[in-house]
């Protein structure tokens, strides 16, 4: 009997367990977690890409991201300056919650958990390559490794270490299209200095134009990079289970671009391709922002945002499900180069809609692009927050050239404490109209949306207070003259 009520009891577990796997069968499988490869570029802006209509920037990589994926309209920096831009991806909170991370070359304390770090205590593999976080330094932070990743030689490198059952995490940081150029490098290599689209910020002259072209050059490079990464992907099987971003930290490094809060300092290229579950050819309009990237990451590889984290993630858009609207983005900044007497920051909040950026300069007294005096790196002294660069040199040896006036004081003199552009009649921004009646309306709803937003989100300089950014450490020391282009992008 009981062998029989044994064997009985056996048939009776075996039919359970055939049962269950019947039933797991039919059930979908749970879907497999995605490698993700984040690739930001330094110094580009939007809309310099064949996708987005430039005429003249050559980017196959990042048009076939953007027609296998999602293209981003109105993508924004949380910053224009490296290391607060990269530390909002990271953290997928505003840069002036970072404290000192708010900071261009400073720390960003381990209690500021990071997207990479997460990911790898949930099973992924983490990797790194060329400029992760920074410029900074990770000393008295708690951190042993720079917040984007162990460092790798290259993506190749990263991937022969791949095991099969893992997915990964990697961040490409390209050094393009960040300054030193070689001076006529665009024109030289085939780019057509006066096919340009100038902004109208800058002035027309052969000087200029020959200095985009530079810049576009590199741009071309970065985008030559990522296309070689899409290459191994393609080689390894992987392109189809793997998240692509590509995208930038801030806007090109000219006069009125990088380090401000304007149109080409921090709208940003963006496009997102993950053919497992985004449907390609797709073009999204909503804005959305750099703080958005962590909170994203962490969704698609099933786990939960954390509070602090002020981003939202991007799933609902990449998988076109319903989404409330996005129809503005907040954009800030604090201390960038070390070119104020004092090592003073220069801070501003802002907000930028469809139709108006306003903009609130919360010391106006200070020069928004450094003193004019403090003598920074190569070049005509004076405006340290603006790299140094043929466009720099000709904007300040011709500031009293009625030409060139205008455009001087745009980038370089002091601004109000408010500013307010209607993107509809001037895109370029150049025409501030705060104080006209006309606009009393829009100026008291942006101020009010501004107002709430930094309340909201604990910006220390909601209520008058902030000068924590005026004395947090500088790490960078003087920036000395270049000796070569790595060397002398190493320094920025
Ligand atoms: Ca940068």
């Amino acid at each position: 009997m009981e062998r029989r009520a044994f064997l009985q009891r056996l048939t009776a577990t075996a039919a359970a367990t055939a049962l269950a796997d019947s039933v797991r069968a039919a059930e979908p499988p749970p879907p497999a977690r995605p490698n993700i490869v984040f690739a930001i570029a330094d110094d580009w802006s939007w809309p310099h890409a064949g996708v987005y209509g430039d005429k003249v920037a050559k980017t196959p990589a990042f048009d076939r991201v953007a027609s296998e994926g999602v293209l981003f309209a109105r993508a924004y920096t949380a910053a224009a300056s490296c290391t607060p831009s990269r530390g909002a991806v990271l953290t997928g909170q505003w840069p002036h919650r970072l404290e000192a991370g708010g900071n261009l070359w400073s720390h960003l304390d381990q209690k500021f958990r990071c997207y990479p770090d997460l990911l790898e205590a949930a099973g992924y593999r983490v990797g790194c390559s060329r400029k992760g976080w920074g410029p900074g330094s990770i000393e008295g932070t708690g951190r042993s490794r720079n917040p984007a990743g162990p460092p790798f030689k290259s993506f190749d490198e990263f991937l022969k270490g791949q095991p099969k059952d893992k997915p990964f995490c990697y961040w490409f940081g390209s050094h393009e299209p960040h300054r030193p150029y070689a001076a006529g490098s665009g024109q030289k290599a085939g780019i057509n200095p006066d096919a340009i689209a100038m902004p109208p910020f800058l002035p027309d002259t052969p000087e200029v134009r020959s200095d985009i072209a530079d810049y576009y050059l590199e741009v071309q490079m970065f985008d030559s990079q990522v296309g070689d990464i899409l290459k191994a992907l393609d080689a390894a099987g992987l392109a189809e289970i793997t998240i692509v971003v590509m995208t930038s930290d801030n806007g090109m490094p000219f006069p009125r671009a990088k380090a401000n809060c304007y149109e080409f300092s921090t709208h940003m290229p963006l496009a997102i391709r993950w053919p497992a579950r985004v449907k390609g050819g797709r073009k999204v309009e909503d804005f959305v922002s750099a703080t958005d990237y962590a909170p994203t990451f962490l969704e698609a590889a099933g786990l939960k945002p954390l509070p602090e984290m002020t981003g939202r993630s991007l799933m609902p858009l990449l998988v076109g499900a319903d989404a409330p609207k996005r129809d503005h983005v907040f954009v800030e900044r604090e201390r960038h180069a070390a070119c104020r007497a004092g090592n003073l920051s220069y801070p501003i909040r802002a907000v930028r809609t469809a139709d108006f950026l306003y903009i609130r300069n919360l010391e106006p007294d200070r020069w928004p692009a450094g003193d004019p005096s403090t003598s920074l790196g190569p070049g005509p002294p004076g405006y340290g927050d603006i790299d140094g660069g043929p466009s720099k040199t000709w904007l300040i040896e011709h500031k009293d050239d009625p030409k060139a006036a205008r455009l001087f004081k745009l980038a370089c003199e002091k601004r109000p404490a408010e500013e307010l552009y209607d993107l509809k009649k001037d895109p370029a921004e150049l025409d501030n109209v705060a104080d006209r009646p006309e606009y009393a309306e829009a100026k008291k709803r942006l101020r009010a949306q501004l107002d709430a937003w930094m309340a909201d989100t604990a910006d220390p300089r909601a209520k008058g207070g902030g000068a924590e950014f005026d004395s947090y450490p500088y790490v960078g020391g003087r920036p000395a003259p270049p000796k070569g282009k790595a060397k002398a992008k190493e320094k920025q």
